[in-house]
């Protein structure tokens, strides 16, 4: 089969794509990604089932849960579960750490998702999608103890995100570059559509919620102002801007043509960190972006060199195109 199509087993035990991936994390992704597939088809046929609307339930962060929140947490769940080297999983929608082993050891994996991110865009159609990070755990930890699960970023030995949007796209990265699929309609296999995807370096796009203006750091608003200035500015270029409200959607955009995605602490969230959280958002989307060339930031320092407090930590978020990742850095530096 040539490359353009492998499907997401093949290019996994492609020894040139993804040397020295081990039987068990070829298994869980398959799983994941079969996750995926459900999800996928439960978002579709929503109107039908009678499930786009609200659980009745508040999550741990305080949002109010949509019934497909719930049902996308247990889809995971259970398809995480299946493995036997997975030791814990942390998700978004439960407060808990779900501890799946006794005596979890060496190799043993941590898998830390969000089932469904961006929600509140289902009832209107638009893309949303499921956000996962791996990591491997090198000794035994005592299971239970939730601070075992709290690993920087950098560690992760995979991480990736599906898009339930007008197809059902997969991108994940095992640490040798980002690889991106499509989920084919009648096979039901993933298949590989965009090879080792790369950002840009330079961009003239910026996704950032602009009603928070008023709330905004001056580096923001810096950087801001002077893209609206465009080709009269100090950037001397003109910007378009978008904003989705759908992470997921916004850096498939940015892994597609490039882009700078801004999540930025603000006085209306700085008391909790941010708005985006740290273990099943931001760390996942940094390492896809940075494998792809691209950067991801807090601003001030880099995102999956954090160490992490707690297993819901928020944090703030700059990703995408390199250039523009840097200044903005070189803006919050300026501030200080
Ligand atoms: P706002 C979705 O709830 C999410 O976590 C991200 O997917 C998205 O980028 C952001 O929050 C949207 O936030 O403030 O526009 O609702």
């Amino acid at each position: 089969m040539s490359e353009a199509h492998q499907t997401l087993r093949e290019v996994l035990l492609d020894p040139e794509k993804n040397p020295g991936l081990d039987r068990d994390l070829i298994f869980l992704l398959e799983d994941i990604a079969t996750a995926c597939r459900i999800i996928s088809h439960l978002v579709r046929n929503g109107p039908f089932a009678g499930n786009l609307g609200e659980a009745g339930s508040v999550n741990v962060q305080g949002e109010s849960q949509k019934e497909l929140d719930v049902i996308a947490n247990d889809v995971f769940v259970k398809h995480c579960s299946n493995c036997s080297a997975v030791a814990a999983l942390v998700s978004e929608e439960v407060d808990e750490v779900y501890w799946l082993k006794d005596d979890p050891d060496s190799g043993d994996y941590l898998v830390y998702f969000d089932p469904l991110d961006g929600s509140s865009n289902l009832e209107l159609n638009m893309s949303v999608g499921s956000i996962f990070s791996i990591t491997r755990l090198n000794g035994p930890i005592d299971a239970g103890d939730d601070r075992s699960v709290l690993r920087p970023g950098a560690e992760q030995v995979c991480a990736g995100n599906s898009v339930y949007g007008p197809s059902t796209s997969l991108v994940l990265t095992a640490g040798h570059g980002v690889d991106g699929f499509t989920h084919q309609r009648g096979t039901g296999e993933f298949r590989l559509t965009s090879p080792s995807m790369k950002i840009p370096v330079e961009t003239a796009e910026f996704a950032i919620n602009a009603s928070r203006y008023k709330l905004w750091d001056a580096p923001i608003r810096r950087y801001f102002d002077e893209c609206l200035q465009g080709v009269d500015g100090p950037r001397g270029k003109s910007f378009n801007t978008r904003w989705i409200a759908s992470m997921v959607a916004e850096v498939h955009r940015i892994l597609t043509r490039g882009g700078v995605f801004m999540y930025p602490g603000d006085a209306g969230n700085r008391a909790d960190g941010g708005k985006l959280r740290l273990m099943y958002e931001a760390n996942p989307m940094a390492l896809v972006v940075e494998q792809a060339g691209g950067r991801a930031s807090t601003g001030t320092e880099r995102i999956l060199e954090i160490q992490p407090t707690s297993h819901h930590q928020r944090v703030p978020v700059i990703l995408g195109s390199k250039s523009e990742v840097e200044i903005l850095g070189r803006y919050h530096c300026e501030a200080d």
